[in-house]
This record gives C-alpha cells, sequence and structure tokens, in this order.
C-alpha cells in the first residue's frame, strides 16, 4: 500500500468524514510550498483558506511560537501576563480602534461580534430586550456554529442542524436598496457581511457598496460588523479589504493569517462605546488573549508589514489574472478576484470539470479545491514572487489543456 494510501484510509477509519479533500497527503511545508509523503513538491493555492497569507512556517513567527512556547504558554484570564497589553496596545494601534476583544477560531470572533452587537442595541440604542436583530446577507460564510449557521442560506451550512437561533435578517449582498429597507427597522443593531464573499466564490461587490454600506449604517445607528477573517490581514492587497473603499467599520473580525496558520488566533475590534458594554465575566474564552497566542499574533502582523504583504498580494494578483485571461481557455467562464484572493469559475457540461481540474493540477505540482462546485479559488501565501507565479500560470495552463484533451478523447469514437 502507498504512504497516501495508507494515511488516507487511517483518516478515514478513524476521523470524522467531515471533509472531502483533494487526495494529498502533506508532511511538509514552507513559504508558498507544500511536500506530500512521497517527497512531491506543490504549489499551496488554498494557502489555508487564507490562515498562511505568511507562507508556511515563516521563520521569524516560527521563532516566536517557540520562544514563547518553552516561557508561558497560557495563564487563562483569571491572572494577567505580560503579553496580552503589549499586544492589545499594538494590534488596537494599527488598526485604530480603542479596544480588542481576543479570541480564537473565526467562529468565535463572528459570535462575539454579534454578543457585542446585540448588547450596544439594548444598552446604547435602546432596543427593548431580547428584540435586537442582526442584518446578514445571502450567500454568506461566517463559521460553523448553531448561531452562524441559523443564518447561513446555504443547505450544506445549516440543513439537518435545527432548531435555530433567532434574530437575523437576510438581504441580497450588494444590494444598498434591501439594505436601507432592512436597517429602518428601529430593531436593528448590526449589519454583519463580508467585504468580498469567500466561500460564495469570490463574490466582490460593485464599487462604492463599501461605501454605501457605511453610509447607511450611520444612518440608521446601526453597527457595521466588518467579517475580515478571511478577505483582512494584506489578502485583497491592502490590510482590510474595507482600506480599499477608505471605509471604517463599527466591529472588525480578524482570524486565520491572525497567527501566520500557526495556531487558532482572531480578534474583535471596536471602540468603546460598542466594547464596553460588556463587562467583567460576561464573555470570554479558556485560550483567549493567551500569551503564546498574542506573541505569535503580534510576529505575525509585524511580518505582514515588513514584508510589505498587502502591496505584494496587490502586484501579484494582478499578474496572476493577466496570465488567466492570456491563458484565454475555453473552460473559463469567469476571472475575478483582488489581491491574491483570485477564483476561476469553470463552465462544462461535466458537473465534475472543476474537480477534474484541480487533479490535473495536482499532479503537474499545484495543490487548490473547487468551491461550491464549478468555483476554484486560486489563493497562493501573499509572499509568492513574479516567478512563482508565472510557473503556477504554465501549471495551470497545462492541466487546462489536458482537460481539453481528456475530454475530446471521451467524445472520439470509439474506433476512429
Ligand atoms: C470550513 C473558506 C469556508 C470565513 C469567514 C468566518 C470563518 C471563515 C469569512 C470562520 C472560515 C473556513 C472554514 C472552513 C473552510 C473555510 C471557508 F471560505 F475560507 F473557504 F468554509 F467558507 N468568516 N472559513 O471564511 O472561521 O471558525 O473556521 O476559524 O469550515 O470548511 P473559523
Amino acid at each position: 500500500m502507498s504512504a497516501v494510501q495508507y494515511h488516507i484510509d487511517l483518516e478515514l477509519a478513524h476521523g470524522a468524514h467531515n471533509y472531502h479533500p483533494i487526495p494529498a497527503v502533506i508532511t511538509r511545508a514552507s513559504g508558498c510550498y507544500m511536500w506530500d509523503v512521497d517527497g512531491k513538491q506543490y504549489f499551496d493555492f488554498l494557502s489555508g483558506y487564507s490562515a498562511v497569507n505568511q507562507g508556511h512556517c515563516h521563520p521569524r513567527i516560527i521563532e516566536t511560537l517557540k520562544e514563547q512556547s518553552t516561557q508561558l504558554t497560557l495563564t487563562s484570564r483569571a491572572f494577567y501576563n505580560d503579553k496580552l497589553g503589549e499586544y492589545a496596545r499594538f494590534i488596537t494601534g494599527l488598526f485604530g480602534y480603542d479596544k480588542l476583544l481576543p479570541m480564537n477560531t473565526g467562529a468565535e470572533a463572528v459570535e462575539t461580534g454579534i454578543k457585542l452587537a446585540r448588547r450596544w442595541g439594548y444598552a446604547v440604542k435602546g432596543i427593548a430586550e431580547n428584540q435586537a436583530r442582526i442584518v446578514v446577507c445571502s450567500d454568506n460564510f461566517h463559521g460553523r456554529t448553531s448561531s452562524i449557521i441559523s443564518f447561513s442560506t446555504d443547505p450544506s451550512s445549516f440543513a439537518g442542524f435545527g432548531p435555530y437561533m433567532p434574530g437575523f435578517d437576510i438581504i441580497p449582498y450588494n444590494d444598498s436598496e434591501a439594505l436601507d429597507q432592512a436597517l429602518a427597522n428601529p430593531d436593528v443593531a448590526g449589519f454583519l457581511f463580508e467585504p468580498i464573499q469567500g466561500e460564495a466564490g469570490i463574490i466582490i461587490p460593485d464599487d462604492g457598496y463599501l461605501t454605501a454600506v457605511r453610509q447607511l449604517c450611520t444612518a440608521h445607528n446601526v453597527l457595521m460588523i466588518a467579517d475580515e477573517i478571511q478577505t483582512g490581514l494584506c489578502r485583497t492587497g491592502k490590510m482590510l479589504c474595507c482600506d480599499h473603499e477608505h471605509v471604517r467599520p463599527d466591529i472588525v473580525l480578524l482570524g486565520k493569517a491572525l497567527s501566520g496558520g500557526t495556531l487558532p488566533v482572531s480578534a474583535v475590534l471596536a471602540d468603546d462605546v460598542v466594547m464596553l458594554n460588556i463587562h467583567p465575566g460576561e464573555h470570554g474564552s479558556t485560550f483567549g488573549g493567551s500569551p503564546l497566542a498574542c506573541a505569535v499574533a503580534t510576529a505575525a502582523l509585524e511580518v505582514l508589514l515588513d514584508e510589505r504583504l498587502a502591496e505584494n498580494a496587490d502586484l501579484m494578483g494582478k499578474r496572476l489574472r493577466n496570465g488567466l485571461e492570456r491563458i484565454n481557455s475555453q473552460f473559463i467562464r469567469q476571472i475575478r478576484g483582488k489581491g491574491l484572493m483570485t477564483a476561476i469559475e469553470i463552465e462544462h457540461e461535466d458537473p465534475e470539470a472543476a474537480w477534474r481540474l484541480c487533479e490535473l493540477m495536482k499532479e503537474r505540482g499545484l495543490l487548490a479545491k473547487p468551491t461550491h462546485g464549478d468555483k476554484i479559488r486560486l489563493a497562493p501565501p501573499l509572499v509568492i514572487n513574479a516567478g512563482q507565479i508565472d510557473e503556477s500560470l504554465d501549471i495551470i495552463e497545462e492541466s487546462l489543456n489536458a482537460l481539453k484533451n481528456a475530454f475530446e478523447a471521451l467524445k472520439a469514437p470509439a474506433f476512429s
């Protein structure tokens, strides 16, 4: 039995079947590259769903992880530690907010944002108890907790997990009119949205939408809650995706690359008028704000800044999309993206065409995975350089040609 099959079989036998991975068994990674158990090298074009923006195992982040882990990993928040205050000062200064509430996973940051908005709704806006509403968008993805899937419109996220958390109104994404109408309800405390919808397939709103969201939230006295867990931290070519329109959300949610892909670290940023409505003992988590998380997150943010990864994401993303346009493949219906958050939509009557293309790219040394059937996210670490983009484009082009040959062979008469 091959080493690949050995590991896949073990995971199937003893692990929950809550994913359907591309059949690659990775044992090592560095920068833009991953290696499988047979020593084959791949470009990583998924980046841990944008958690390794700084590149896999970034030396500076790993060094910090190692050093802190031998000194102090966890105090819990029952006591103070010498890392949280400095980290909170650094990250609030960097993003321009009064306060940080540290959590672990992205979903926990989203849940915290919802609780902060509801609490602000009661304490500041004067919404009647238990009447606060949060407006969200169709095709959203904000995580997998029971509350979050309660406002999902994707059956694969919510079906069979009821009963659902009440208090959410769903409107179309990228629709300012619908948003204006929904926010007119005086019971609305917050609008939770992704500046670009990731899981939906890199759905980019019209220019001006983020500005309209900011204006409408201000006009209706509703908190603008930007989920930048996937779009943030330089992925779209700016530190935050909202920076593209120079809008400042009331609550910013961060995760994923906040630790450079080493451990779950998330953050909720807001001003005192929002943050200080939660009092001691009313919210928290065991690992939230741990010295290890604070040290690693500080290093992860410094790498983004010192290596100017937002600028590189902007340049390399444009190089990637220009290269994809030049390939001009019959199988690519649409190319869209901002920074290094790019997706291609695959056009073919075979519903498995996108998956097939990912298998062909895997054979040629590039790993990516379809989302929602016909879309393939192409999101390498932000440290990728021009030569690596060009090499990746060659792999993508060769794979598209191989897909063409494979489908033509299927159509050729048996005996030509
Ligand atoms: C999976 C993709 C999905 C997120 C946004 C919050 C969270 C996520 C905008 C929750 C997490 C991950 C979860 C993972 C696959 C991946 C993902 F869009 F990135 F591809 F699912 F949509 N907000 N996204 O994207 O953060 O709790 O996971 O730390 O669940 O399959 P988390």
